[in-house]
């Protein structure tokens, strides 16, 4: 499951540049019975198998004794959710030990002795950590200087987990009679901007009003949101001589 991810696109470039350094650790490998098994019944019966504790802790020393400082994270629904701070801090971090579980979950020893933390990816259920592993990855990765390229990075850390983006057109200028604002074609550096942080701030309000909950806006955001404000406002008066019903009055 790895392999192509860690080969293709920015996170292969990263690696084959050496911005970030991966290695993938097979629990099988460090199984200490004959067999090589992985996982046994839950004490307690019920169905479903249980990640053995040792496979578990070899995998995971061995990965401490290549990246002594990093962070053991274990990629579970029980786990706080992965955000953009989340991953800003990840980034920070001198490494990550991402541990990725099957069937019910890893065996609760595993859990107490060796990891830092705990993370989801969101409420629903996998069959597996990995693609939530993978997940981690491309966000953390994306955030070490020099991954991306020099034109994306700068720009994008100013919306991102703040606000949804402002829309997004290229060419053709009219596709299916549906043409691109002018203001775009303007060239009109100022103006455009404007128009930018107007469209983010205004399809953060209708899409995703959740992220403007608590925040503390600049004076530039407040002023969009205020006439926006008073254009709705005028709307509704020149309404205001037919307006009889329950919400008449209606500041
Ligand atoms: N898992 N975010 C591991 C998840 C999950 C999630 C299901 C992970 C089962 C054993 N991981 N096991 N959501 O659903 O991270």
């Amino acid at each position: 499951m790895f392999q192509l991810f860690f080969q293709q696109g920015i996170i292969g470039r990263a690696v084959t540049k050496q911005q970030i350094d991966v290695s993938v650790f097979n629990i099988r490998d460090f199984a200490t019975d004959k067999h090589r098994v992985t996982d046994d019944r839950p004490y307690g019966g019920g169905s479903g198998m249980v990640m053995k504790p040792e496979p578990l802790a070899g995998a995971i020393r061995s990965a401490k004794s290549i990246s002594p400082d990093s962070k053991t994270v274990l990629l579970t629904p029980q786990g706080r959710t992965f955000d953009q701070a989340a991953a800003r801090s990840y980034a920070d971090c001198e490494g990550l030990i991402l541990v990725c579980g099957r069937y019910e979950g890893i065996d609760e020893r595993i859990d107490h002795r060796f990891v830092d933390d705990e993370v989801s990816i969101g409420d629903y259920v996998l069959m597996g950590g990995e693609l939530a592993a993978m997940v981690i990855m491309e966000s953390v990765a994306r955030l070490i200087p020099g991954v991306l390229g020099a034109e994306d990075s700068a720009e994008k850390d100013t919306f991102s987990g703040n606000f949804v983006e402002h829309a997004h057109y290229t060419r053709p200028y009219v596709f299916e009679g549906d043409a691109v604002p002018d203001i775009l074609l303007s060239g009109n550096h100022g103006k455009i901007d404007e128009w930018r942080l107007e469209m983010s701030l205004i399809r953060t309000f209708l899409k995703r009003p959740d992220l403007l909950k608590g925040k503390q806006l600049s004076i530039q955001e407040i002023d969009i949101l205020k006439k926006w404000c008073a254009d709705i406002k005028n709307i509704i008066k020149a309404q205001s001589s037919r307006d009889t019903g329950p919400l008449s009055g209606c500041q």
